[in-house]
């Protein structure tokens, strides 16, 4: 795996499972969007992954809420576009498929069945190969979503079936510390980090909750990019919520400044994952 000399910062701002009424501060509509997205892309991420939700600010894979946010965000910002294909634990899997018709420059592919707290987050084989296959036809490149380390070995199996994605790279994302998948420690992402395949060109990893900190830091010791946001922790220290996903994405750069591998630009990550111009 080539070494990378700045560090790509994803914000992850929404998610699917958080209420807006439980946490109001959580982006749900277009305009929060666009807001949190130049926000931090001007704080230090250069790549955003996107839940929709509807009026009501639930979780939506509705064409035409996708699309309207795919467009704003390429307007206002530079930001590399990725829509996530897991969507809720509730939506079908050929729903899921559908995502790839907003034409986003990049889309999750999670690569196994994972126990998900009291639910399962489903991903057969043929689902994750079809998305495989769709996502190679229509230009867009997947990042490979690793929830644990049996979804390592599904990966190859993927890439040995039907060839590099779309644009030659292979990034994957270690998501870490879900109750059901594997857990948010150091010693468990350098497990994975060690099985991934010759193929995998970069890595990146998030923590949930608690486990966000500690995985940021083993990340970028490990040569690694970093996930942040509120989809995956609402916490920003013992007592201190999240007000904003800007302060989630100001602490990983500031981090990775440290780390003498500074935040990349938005060019450098298009360069990185082979996302088009
Ligand atoms: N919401 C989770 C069930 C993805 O975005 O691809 C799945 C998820 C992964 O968040
Ligand atoms: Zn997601």
């Amino acid at each position: 795996m080539a070494t990378t000399p700045g560090t790509l910062i994803t914000v992850a701002p929404t998610g699917a499972e958080l209420s807006k009424g439980d946490f109001p501060q959580l982006p749900t509509t277009l305009e929060e969007l666009v807001e949190t997205a130049v926000a931090c892309e001007a704080a230090g991420a250069s790549m955003i992954h996107l839940h929709i939700r509807d009026a009501e600010h639930r979780p939506t894979l509705d064409h035409g809420h996708l699309k309207a946010a795919v467009d704003a965000l390429r307007e206002q910002t530079s930001l590399v576009v990725q829509l996530s294909t897991g969507g809720s634990v509730h939506d079908p899997l050929e729903q899921r498929l559908t995502v790839l018709d907003a034409e986003p420059d990049s889309c999750s592919l999670t690569c196994g069945t994972t126990n998900f707290g009291d639910d399962v987050f489903l991903n057969p084989y043929g689902f994750m190969s079809d998305l495989y296959v769709q996502a190679q036809e229509r230009e867009v490149v997947p990042e490979f979503e690793l929830f644990d380390l049996g979804h390592v070995a599904a990966l190859a199996r993927l890439i040995d079936a039907h060839g590099l994605p779309f644009g030659g790279k292979v990034h994957v994302d270690f998501v870490t510390g879900v109750p059901g998948g594997m857990p948010g420690t150091p010693a468990a992402l350098v497990a994975g980090v060690s099985m991934l395949p010759a193929e995998v060109t970069s890595w990146s990893a998030t923590g949930i909750g608690r486990t966000h900190l500690p995985i940021a830091a083993a990340a970028l010791a490990a040569g690694g990019h970093l996930r942040v946001g509120m989809e995956d922790n609402v916490v920003f220290a013992r007592g201190v919520p999240v007000q904003h996903n800007r302060e989630l994405v100001e602490r990983a750069a500031r981090l990775a400044e440290l780390m003498q591998r500074p935040a990349m630009s938005t060019g450098d990550a298009r360069a990185l994952l082979g996302v088009k111009d």
